[in-house]
């Protein structure tokens, strides 16, 4: 027999030890307990017995049909519980709807939060822009405010000015009746000096007839009288004051200048223009031409620019600056400024013509820069002989023909009278001309300032036909070109 077998042996006598002793200790009780019960009638006796007390640990059971205990669990007590939790159950649940209601609230709380901010922010916005208009309104009301006060100074310097008008008109009026006054005062000087002078000689002066042609287009739209005539110029002859007395008659000749580089050509002479042209000069400018015939060079403009070109200026007017009131000599060689205001020479002309056929074209301008012209188809002069008489072809243009009645007539200066009339045309018109008696055009008169003039005698540089006798161009040019 083994170690093992003796170990089983004891273990299992311990365990019936135990049981027998547990037997013993309950025979033991039960014997205690009945004992008085046997004896009762004798003797009482008291035991008291200590037992280990025992701990609930777990679940606890109530047997049925045993005697209900005070401390004992009973159904009715897990039916309370039960009831008591379902309804905390209940109060748990209406709890949460509670939380969830006031969460929602909460969002909702939030969001209104953020709405308020933002109208907030809306809000203050609107009233930057407030702010910002109220301020560019008061800009505006202070600009406005300027403006009305210019506006009223404006007005101020307007009646001011209109005031200052009137008052000038006043004076104007009250010059304009001296003016009449001393008129009347010079007509009747001049009945007088008429009646001395017709004692004196019997034959009193007549002026010539003024000229009649009232032409279709009057070129002013404000007809203005003046006097201002030949402006001041480097040549000194005298200023003319009133058309009575006319400028002073000049007896110098051509005046040759230096001319300037830019527009005169050192080539040459040439035989007219057209040669120059021909030569290649296909600009306009100052030229040397020679006639045929002529013993020396002539200075003159020639005219490339318009209708072919070719063609030689024998006269200009344009600005008053030279006195066209001079003598036969004069007339006969020339005078003024190539590049400015001249007269070509009667004699060059002459020798000019004796080369070739040539035709005439007079340019016109008036006040109100428009420009006309008249041509001719043929053109020259006879000699001097013959007071370099006029010759002309047809006239074509659109200036109307103011110079056909001159055709066939001969010149006339201040000093030599060879036309028509009783006087002499170039005392009254004051200046050169193929006068007839006198005639419809004075393209050597005075240069009268303004276009319409006053004068007893029409000595403007008029051109009948456009303008009338009374109206003083503003520009004229006289040019020859060979026919083609
Ligand atoms: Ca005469």
């Amino acid at each position: 027999m083994g170690i093992r077998a003796w170990s089983i042996f004891v273990l299992v006598a311990l365990s019936f030890w135990g049981n027998s002793q547990a037997l013993t200790k309950n025979t033991l009780l039960s014997r205690i307990r009945r004992a008085p019960e046997a004896s009762g009638e004798t003797r009482k006796c008291s035991y008291t017995f200590l037992v280990p007390e025992q701990k609930i640990t777990g679940p606890i059971c109530a047997a049925r049909g045993q005697v209900p205990d005070k401390d004992r669990v009973t159904r009715l007590d897990v039916a309370a519980v039960r009831d008591l939790l379902s309804k905390q159950r209940r109060e748990m649940e209406t709890l949460k709807l509670v939380v969830d209601v006031d969460g929602n609230m909460v969002n909702e709380m939030k969001l209104l939060r953020k709405e308020s901010r933002n109208m907030n922010s809306r809000v203050t916005q609107l009233y930057m822009q407030l702010l910002h208009e109220i301020i560019r309104k008061r800009d505006n009301s202070l600009e406005l405010a300027q403006l009305e006060t210019r506006v009223l100074n404006a007005t101020t310097e307007s009646l001011r000015l209109a005031s200052r008008y009137r008052e000038l008109e006043a004076k104007y009026a009250a010059l304009s009746a001296i003016v009449n006054n001393q008129s009347v005062v010079i007509g009747m000087l001049e009945e007088r000096c008429m009646q001395v002078y017709s004692q004196r000689y019997e034959q009193p002066p007549v002026g010539p007839p003024l000229v009649q042609v009232v032409p279709e287009n009057i070129p002013v739209h404000v007809p203005r009288f003046t006097n201002e005539i030949q402006r001041d110029n480097t040549r000194g002859f005298a200023r003319d004051r009133g058309s009575r007395s006319g400028p002073s008659p000049t007896t110098g000749s051509l005046e040759v200048q230096k001319p300037p580089q830019s527009n005169f050509s050192a080539e040459g002479p040439f035989r007219d223009c057209l040669a120059a042209q021909d030569a290649g000069h296909a600009t306009s400018g100052m030229y040397l031409i020679k006639p045929d015939e002529s013993e020396r060079p002539l200075q003159v403009w020639c005219e490339q620019g318009i209708d072919g070109g070719g063609w030689t200026v024998i006269q200009t007017r344009r600005d008053g600056s030279v006195n066209f009131f001079r003598n036969w000599e004069n007339y006969k060689s020339g005078f003024g400024n190539v590049d400015g205001e001249y007269w070509l020479g009667l004699e060059g002309i002459y020798k000019l013509g004796r080369q070739g056929d040539y035709k005439l074209l007079v340019e016109l301008e008036d006040w109100m820069n428009k420009k006309v012209y008249a041509q001719y188809s043929s053109f020259h002069l006879e000699p001097e002989s013959e007071g370099f008489r006029l010759r002309l072809g047809t006239y074509q243009g659109n200036a109307g023909d103011s110079l056909s009645s001159h055709n066939g007539k001969q010149f006339t200066t201040l000093d030599r009278d060879k036309d028509a009339f009783i006087g002499n045309c170039a005392h009254f018109h004051k200046g050169g001309w193929w006068y007839n008696a006198c005639g419809q055009s004075n393209l050597n008169g005075v240069w009268y300032a303004g276009g319409v003039y006053r004068s007893k005698f029409q000595d403007g540089i008029f051109w009948a036909d456009y303008g009338g006798g009374f109206y003083s161009m503003k520009g004229v040019r006289v040019l020859i070109r060979p026919i083609d």
